[in-house]
């Protein structure tokens, strides 16, 4: 397989102004007509090269006339015909075989229905076609089939015409009036039943709602009715997005490799994004079902209307609108809450990806297989991107830019610049330095210092910045970093003047733009010795090293008016007093666990009690985040070689000093939020309550308490929705201790009360795909036998491999080696049958450098495993040969 590379991005010789498709599906295959309307650009020679894979081709014939087989040449990827007029139509004929598509691209068969995936190359397995997003078309869709298996016949835009045929057969036609790549256009066929709603819009025009599933599922939809009309509101009221269709609707389906996908006017989801409700659903699942709702609605906008010039553009699309869904979950919840959520999985998953073998760009300049970049770095680094243009615009500006974005490329596939180019025009700003955040990759480092001169009663803070080499790039120019920031003073925060510039408002929050390696700013009238707060709010997607005390980060967790910097201080905070038992460990068999973070998690938890018997206000999931340690995952992101067991073991050592030094504290939390006789909601603060209080029934547990064992089994048994049953169930398997005894009754009561349902069966699984032991392999391998497991099904894949090799540091990296052997195993087996998921599962081994020798060496092996296999797909074979 080889590169494709930007540098050769070519425009279409050819154009398809209309595209008309007919499906008739059967039993064992489906036909595909299509009649495309075509033109060749003027002056542009050649011959007419369409993508196609997998097709069986029945007939090609232009302006009705057939083909003979001298007039093309077909071969495993294209369609190619040499002599054609400049204006004519070109009917083509393929057979497909739905239900044999185990990669789940293009038109494939999820349990008893029929649907689509088309994006990035899907659509080329379903007919001959231009499958690259700078084709844009108006299509007219006809579907023919059995009435009552397939009672639901669905495609983009609205539908226009039904009729009934002989045979119990019936037909429809769809006709989507905007035109689009065809990576957007969708097909559905099932036996669903639907929620049905209206959404009346700004200018009064009303919209048809409807979320179609399979009736087993329909009182699972209601979450996402309300979530798709608060996105519909907010786009409308933050961006000025009205929507443009008379009819939207979102399609549940079991086996999908994506979460779901923005399909004009025909959202396709994973039903594990879409379906949610109070017994089967984690509060994380119903913030995610809410934020991916609103993500695939928002790219009716930012991708559907504007779209991807080509795939090095995705960022384009998909940078803005995860920016945009932040936004939208930040005002419908807690804003700081979601801050930090993002800013643990760029630093724990894209910093990673940053600094392995796959590291790339936002904006890639080759890939040799596109699915394997709908990458965090393509995705939420490029949202950190979109959010520091904000930042440096400020909202009114940044709207106007986005305003004049949407206007002036509306129909047009456009590229990075194309939206840059908005911002700086309505800014005056040069975007040319902050290009570089799209062009190179890799995390940059910035380490800072402060110095502060009490007669002159200055502070200075020398910035330094530096980003390491990466495959594409060795030296990297310096970035322009927004780093806002604020002084604290001992009982608060200081008044920032920044050199001769003696604001009267007397700011105690800037933005400095760094934009040289190294530089320095004064600040002046600093009237005592301050403890710097840094990369407030997330600022950029950096690094960054100063050298705090305990105390100084104490001050921080105190005052701080940013909450993400309170946060960001309890974590460095927990990071030394782990790291210092870590290095104590060797010659130590109790190693010190620093007291100070044991008096900073008393005063959390009293601030907690406090806010929850009612005496104070206080964001209790932040407190309950503050109170969290940083994950195996984060602690490994920070050192290498990886000490995997020393990791493991000194985060349980300080998770243990903690628990039971303040036990007593968690109890009185724990049943104080226990207590709660309100009615269910999934609102912020519910959450909040809900989230605290099953971390001090972990601690409690983590600390043997008996009584608090009891308390974990009597909420396993009573709880009234999922996030307090399934963390019960967590606590139990995660712990070993006496009071807890055999684990193996309480799965099993689980899966018998559940094992109807196939998300709920996802969840049980993971909660035993992660058991933090070293013989987790075992149990690993016999949920691959069990009923609840399925080897077609993605989200089972996930659950069971993903989470072993991402969320089980301990038992996928087993000395043995044997966790990495068998897992290789299991990515040749899946990428027979879906490529897309084998290259997403053959991640964790890429990391192997940073591991010790001795791990290298088996994870290698590993890899060489699969990369001799004969009939590697493209999307293995990229990630496994760049890793190698
Ligand atoms: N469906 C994926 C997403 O929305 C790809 N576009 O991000
Ligand atoms: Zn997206």
């Amino acid at each position: 397989p080889s590169a494709i590379f930007l540098q050769d991005y070519k425009a279409p010789s050819f154009i398809i102004s209309r595209t008309e498709l007919s499906f008739e599906l059967f039993e064992d295959h489906a036909l595909v007509h299509s009649q495309l309307h075509m033109q060749r650009d003027a002056g542009a020679a050649g011959p007419l090269v369409l993508d196609g894979q997998d097709l069986e081709l029945v007939s090609v014939a232009v302006n009705d006339v057939p083909l003979t087989s001298a007039q093309y040449t077909v071969d495993a990827e294209s369609l190619s015909i040499a002599e054609l007029p400049d204006t004519f139509v070109l009917s083509c004929t393929t057979r497909i075989k739905p239900q044999e598509n185990t990669a789940l691209e293009g038109l494939y068969r999820s349990q008893k229905m029929f649907c689509t995936q088309c994006e990035a190359e899907g659509f080329r397995r379903i007919t001959y076609y231009l499958d690259r997003p700078d084709v844009m078309s108006e299509f007219f869709t006809e579907i023919v089939a059995d009435k009552g298996k397939y009672p639901v016949l669905l495609s983009n835009g609205n539908l226009i015409e039904q009729n009934e045929l002989p045979d119990n057969r019936h037909q429809v036609k769809w006709h989507d009036p905007h035109k689009k790549p065809c990576y957007l256009f969708a097909l559905v066929a099932g036996d669903l039943v639907s929620l049905d709603d209206t959404f009346t819009t700004v200018s009064g025009r009303s919209v048809v709602l409807r979320i179609f599933v399979e009736q087993k599922d329909i009182h699972k939809c209601d979450y996402a009715m309300a979530a798709l009309k608060k996105s519909m509101k907010w786009d409308e009221e933050v961006y000025g997005r009205e929507y443009d269709l008379d009819i939207f609707m979102i399609v549940a389906v079991d086996d999908f490799n994506m979460g779901a996908m923005e399909n004009k006017g025909l959202n396709i989801f994973n039903s594990s994004c879409v379906l949610a409700n109070q017994v089967s659903t984690t509060d994380d699942n119903f913030l995610s079902v809410e934020a991916i709702v609103a993500h695939e609605y928002f790219h009716n906008w930012s991708g559907n209307r504007v779209t991807c010039r080509d795939w090095f553009q995705l960022s384009l699309k998909e940078g803005f609108t995860v920016f945009r869904d932040a936004e939208f979950s930040a005002d419908m919840n807690s804003r700081t809450v979601k801050r930090i959520e993002d800013v643990k999985v760029m630093r724990t998953n894209q910093f990673a990806e940053d600094s392995g073998p796959m590291a790339h760009p936002v904006q890639p300049p080759s890939y040799i297989e596109i699915s394997n970049f709908y990458t965090l770095t393509v995705y939420e680094k490029g949202a950190e991107v979109v959010r520091m243009i904000h930042q440096l615009l400020g909202a009114e500006a940044f709207r106007k830019g986005s305003d004049l974005y949407f206007s002036r490329h509306d129909g047009q596939a456009v590229t990075i610049k194309e939206f840059v180019s908005a911002m700086a025009e309505v800014s005056g700003r040069d975007f040319s330095q902050f290009m570089n955040w799209y062009q190179q990759a890799g995390t940059p480092e910035v380490a800072l210092k402060g110095e502060y001169d009490p007669s002159a009663q200055t502070y200075k803070l020398t910035v330094k910045q530096h980003c390491r080499p990466t495959p594409e790039c060795k030296d990297k120019k310096p970035y322009l970093i927004p780093l806002a920031m604020g002084l604290l003073g001992a009982n608060g925060a200081l008044p920032l003047y920044l050199g001769d510039d003696l604001d009267a408002e007397k700011p105690t929050h800037r933005v400095l733009e760094v934009t040289e390696a190294e530089q320095q700013f004064l600040f002046t009238q600093v009237a005592e010795e301050p403890v710097p707060s840094l990369f407030r709010n997330f600022s950029a997607p950096v690094k960054y090293q100063y050298n705090y005390s305990l105390d100084d980060l104490q001050r921080i967790i105190t005052l701080d008016e940013d909450g993400f910097c309170r946060w960001d201080a309890s974590q460095q905070m927990a990071i030394s007093v782990i790291h210092r038992v870590l290095a104590e460990m060797a010659e130590s068999p109790a190693p010190t666990v620093d007291s100070r973070i044991i008096d900073a998690h008393s005063a959390l938890l009293d601030e907690a009690i406090s806010a929850v018997t009612g005496n104070t206000e206080a964001d209790l999931h932040l407190l309950a985040y503050m109170l969290s340690l940083p994950s195996e995952g984060y602690l490994a992101e920070l050192k290498t070689p990886i000490d995997v067991e020393g990791i493991h073991f000194a985060r349980n050592r300080v998770k243990r000093k903690l628990a039971a030094a303040l036990k007593e504290k968690y109890r009185t939390l724990y049943v104080k939020l226990a207590d709660a006789t309100t009615e269910f909601s999934v609102d912020a603060a519910a959450i909040a309550r809900r989230y605290l209080k099953n971390l001090c029934l972990d601690a409690l547990v983590f600390a043997a308490d008996e009584a608090g064992v009891e308390l974990c089994k009597a909420q396993l048994h009573h709880a009234n929705n999922m996030t307090d049953e399934l963390s019960a169930l967590r606590i139990l398997v995660h712990n070993t201790n006496p009071f807890i005894g055999d684990v193996a009754p309480y799965l099993e009561a689980f899966y018998q009360k559940w094992k109807a349902d196939s998300l709920v069966m996802n969840k049980w699984l993971a909660v035993q795909a992660s058991r933090p032991a070293a013989d987790a392999l075992a149990s690993v391998s016999s949920l691959l036998k069990h009923p609840a497991f399925d080897k077609n099904n993605p989200n089972k894949l996930r659950a069971v491999l993903g989470t072993f090799a991402n969320g089980n540091p301990i038992g996928f990296h087993a000395r043995s080696g044997a966790g990495y052997e068998f897992f290789a195993d299991q990515v040749i087996a899946v990428d027979a049958r879906n490529p897309q998921i084998a290259a997403r599962l053959v991640a964790p081994l890429t990391q192997w450098k940073k591991h010790d020798e001795q791990r290298q060496g088996v994870m290698r092996n590993a890899l060489e495993k699969i990369s001799r296999v004969e009939k590697l797909s493209k999307d293995v074979y990229e990630i496994v040969s760049k890793s190698l």
